[in-house]
């Protein structure tokens, strides 16, 4: 569709008017990063009046609300994708060639916004744009983190980790709102007071020391519906220019920790995936963030209402994990200390308004905060925590007379902790898993108590993702090629790209298809040789796992399979093999040594295999340094093999397996998470299914059945493969190298029991699921069939789906008209 803001000769305009205004240059003398800056204004110029006309739909319309708070929103490159939403690419990539520039090569001048580790923090910018195309009101609550996601190196094989200062060239779509910033206060403590006019006690928070919250609005662009919705991030600043005014105070110290407050608050996005540190700064950033955005959303309510009870009929709260779940007290506060109602007013309003989304089963990543630390950071809050926790141990009491245990299980504060997730739970409406795996082991194992109390809170919601940016911007030849057989409607409305199953067994089909495929691997190719300097072979099979480093994602068995393959080529080098490509990407948290060991591990293998002429080609190990968004994009479109291999169990839902499908990657991968969902759809004939189903390895944690070591001693392969991480083989003789991962899967130090991620027990028919991959590519035909029945049955997976179902079942949205 052609869109009429997108004159080219305007826009062509635009932009050169943009570099004399922002540079005092004309395009010749420009840089590339200078023209890429002034295109971003000329696009935002666009986006400006439908962001104001969606404001003023808003405020006309009086709709309800959502708020999607969450501490990290991992975006992604904006250019690319406002033009993309604004169907504006075509015509935008034509009048720069006219200008003789390449929109490709200015899109590589944008940062990518890391303001997000992984899966949690890409599933909420998946869902902005969704709801933006849905037409839903939505603002997203975050924080503007100085540094977000760090850039990852790999030197000498490791990982090094460099700051992101992604804000250095200023961001060019943001929009600073200084009119709306918020107090908020840390420390100090409670004070009663009795107020003579109201005959009431007061709860005042005195001797605090407090932040100014700035917000910065980013529009989110709905596709072709001229919507633009709002994420707001927050900055903090300093209440006071500390140099003056308190120094004449006398408060000089007091002023001076003011001002560093503001400054460490967001200076930085915890690296931290999956995996909970009770870190002080991070429940600083916590509240920072929900008290301000909490604030707003009251203040704007109140502009249009002066029924406060009535809150939740036009604001709802999504809680992005438990990060956020200090919105239960922080609502309850403002309801009963600005707004002045009683506890079970207040009670009702925030256990309407706030509904909790659970992405983790893990024990390491469930959030627990000390007493202490807590009730010093936020008396007023503890405070009211401690009155939540206090009446719903009655309920439970009443409920269960005398069984403690449930007491034990189910205490919003225990033990000296107050416990995130059972406070989400108690203080909200809804809880929701994001796989139907996920969200049943939620009900029966990790929350059955709270599930057997108050099933009705309970409900899934399968993750999805945006078609938008996963197919039409990172693959235009795939999305292309679907367009013309099965017309446009995929882009709004995934399912109808079933259509194309009518192609799978059509010759000329497959054919088209394996071409776009190896177009893209190409592609990616090229990418993999400027960045790594290793030459890959498209021809050969793109096995990737791209994902977060963690151990229960199993990057080490996906590696250690690799050294056993190696180790058979070496030993028999006629035997039948197709030549593969491993490609892994993966960040580790900073701290998180195992997980650094495996990308070692994975580079080391790499250096020895990809540089041994013996194996003629036929393996090559390649890790992408610095995996994120942008890069992703062209991974999935290149895939053959979308490895999903975690413990069966351990992943929620995972959402880059969907990725991979959509772009029609096969998927070798455990029953696992949304797994489960993919096989449903597709069929498991057009996928690689191997490993421990979620119940047995359950089964095995709690009997604790699972005898590593007899794996190690009965079967000879896996007794080599393990030995290589302590034969020198991959660390030029170093065989202390590699000694804490054989420990970790043989002798534990510090883990409750070895193996835990059950690499042994799976090793083999892994090794099986991979046979099945060769044999089956062998013949391209049925591995194109396969293949294009994929993408043709990945409708499900789009977050308009999800967004659709937590509409319906949660937040219940009515739809903004922009676009008359
Ligand atoms: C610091 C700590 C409390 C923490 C920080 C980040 C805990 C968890 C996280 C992030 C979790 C996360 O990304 N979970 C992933 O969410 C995806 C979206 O629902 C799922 O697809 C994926 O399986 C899950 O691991």
């Amino acid at each position: 569709m052609l869109n009429a803001e997108f004159n080219k000769e305007t826009f062509k305009n635009s932009v050169k008017e943009n570099v004399k205004m922002l540079y005092r240059k004309n395009l010749e003398e420009a840089s590339q990063q200078e023209i890429y800056q002034a295109v971003c204004y000329a696009v935002k110029d666009v986006i400006i009046d439908n962001w104001l006309k969606t404001q003023k739909a808003m405020d006309e319309q009086d709709p309800k609300i959502l708020y999607y708070m969450s501490m990290e929103f991992l975006m992604g490159r904006a250019l690319g994708n406002n033009l993309i939403n604004l169907t504006a690419y075509k015509q935008v990539q034509e009048a720069l060639d006219e200008m003789g520039l390449n929109l490709n090569l200015l899109e590589d001048q944008e940062r990518d916004p890391a303001l997000g580790n992984g899966g949690l923090g890409r599933l909420a910018a998946c869902f902005l744009d969704s709801l933006a195309t849905l037409g839903y009101p939505a603002y997203g609550c975050g924080i503007r983190y100085k540094y977000g996601m760090f850039k990852q190196q790999i030197r000498d094989g490791y990982q090094v980790e460099v700051p992101d200062n992604w804000l250095k060239h200023g961001y060019p779509f943001e929009l600073k709102r200084p009119e709306y910033a918020k107090e908020v206060k840390f420390g100090g403590y409670v004070a009663q007071e009795y107020d003579e006019t109201t005959g009431r006690v007061n709860f005042v928070q005195k001797d605090y020391q407090s932040v100014n919250a700035i917000p910065y609005d980013m529009p989110i662009v709905g596709y072709d519906n001229d919507v633009v919705n709002t994420l707001t991030i927050w900055d903090a600043e300093a209440i006071q220019d500390f140099s003056l005014d308190s120094f004449d105070k006398g408060d000089y110290h007091k002023a001076v920790e003011q001002e560093n407050l503001a400054k460490t608050i967001v200076e930085v996005l915890y690296p931290n995936d999956n995996h909970y540190e009770g870190k002080e700064l991070r429940l600083k950033q916590q509240y920072f963030f929900i008290s301000a955005s909490v604030q707003r959303a009251v203040a704007k309510y109140k502009k249009h209402h002066d029924d406060i009870i009535k809150l939740y009929e036009k604001v709802t709260f999504q809680l992005n994990d438990t990060h956020p779940t200090v919105a239960v007290p922080e609502l309850m506060r403002i309801l009963m200390d600005v707004e002045g109602l009683g506890w079970d007013e207040a009670w009702e309003i925030t256990t309407k308004t706030c509904a909790y989304t659970n992405h983790t089963i893990m024990a390491e990543a469930l959030e627990k905060w000390p007493v202490d630390l807590f009730s010093r950071l936020l008396p007023r809050i503890y405070q009211i925590v401690e009155e939540i926790n206090r009446r719903f141990l009655i309920q439970v009491r009443e409920q269960y007379p005398g069984d403690e245990e449930k007491v034990r299980q189910m205490a919003v504060i225990y033990d000296g902790q107050v416990h995130m997730a059972r406070l989400a739970i108690v203080g909200g409406y809804s809880v929701n898993g994001v796989a139907k795996l996920h969200t049943e082991i939620l009900k029966k194992q990790t929350l059955k108590d709270f599930y057997e109390m108050t099933p009705e809170k309970f409900n899934n919601k399968t993750n999805g993702i945006t078609q938008r940016r996963f197919l039409l911007h990172g693959n235009p030849l795939l999305a292309d090629w679907v367009t013309e057989y099965a017309g446009n409607g995929w882009i709004t409305d995934l399912p109808k790209i079933k259509k194309i199953a009518e192609l799978a067994d059509d010759t000329q089909a497959q054919k088209e298809f394996m071409e776009i495929k190896h177009k893209n691997k190409v592609r990616l190719a090229k990418y993999i040789k400027e960045h790594n300097g290793i030459d890959v072979d498209p021809n050969s099979i793109f096995d990737v796992q791209v994902k977060r480093l963690h151990e229960y994602k199993r990057q080490f068995m996906n590696i250690l399979h690799i050294m056993y393959l190696y180790d058979r080529l070496k030993k028999n080098p006629d035997m039948p093999f197709y030549p593969r490509t491993f490609i892994f990407g993966a960040k580790a948290s900073a701290g998180y040594e195992r997980a650094k060991a495996i990308i070692k591990l994975i580079n080391s293998v790499g250096d020895v295999v990809n540089n041994d002429p013996t194996i003629k080609g036929k393996i090559k190990v390649v890790f992408i340094e610095d995996y994120r968004v942008s890069n992703a994009e062209l991974i999935f479109a290149a895939a053959d093999v979308s490895e999903q291999i975690s413990t069966a169990s351990k992943e929620a839902s995972g959402t880059g397996n969907m990725k991979f499908m959509l772009n029609g990657a096969l998927t070798l991968g455990t029953m696992d998470g949304a797994n489960v969902e993919i096989v449903e759809e597709v069929g498991k004939e057009n996928a690689f299914i191997f490993g421990l189903s979620a119940d047995q390895v359950i089964e095995y944690e709690n009997n604790y059945t699972y005898d590593p070591m007899s794996y190690f001693i009965h079967d000879q392969d896996i007794h080599n493969v393990v030995m290589d991480l302590i034969s020198g083989r991959y660390s030029n003789g170093d065989t202390m190298m590699f000694r804490d991962l054989y420990d970790s899967l043989l002798t534990p130090k510090n883990a409750p029991r070895p193996d835990m991620y059950f690499t042994l027990a799976d090793f083999k028919s892994y090794a099986a699921a991979q046979e099945r991959v060769e044999d089956k590519y062998r013949n391209t035909s049925a591995w194109a069939r396969s293949a294009i029945l994929n993408t043709a049955h990945s409708g499900k997976f789009t977050s308009d789906r999800t967004i659709q179902q937590y509409v319906d079942d949660i937040w219940h949205l009515d739809k903004i008209t922009v676009r008359k």
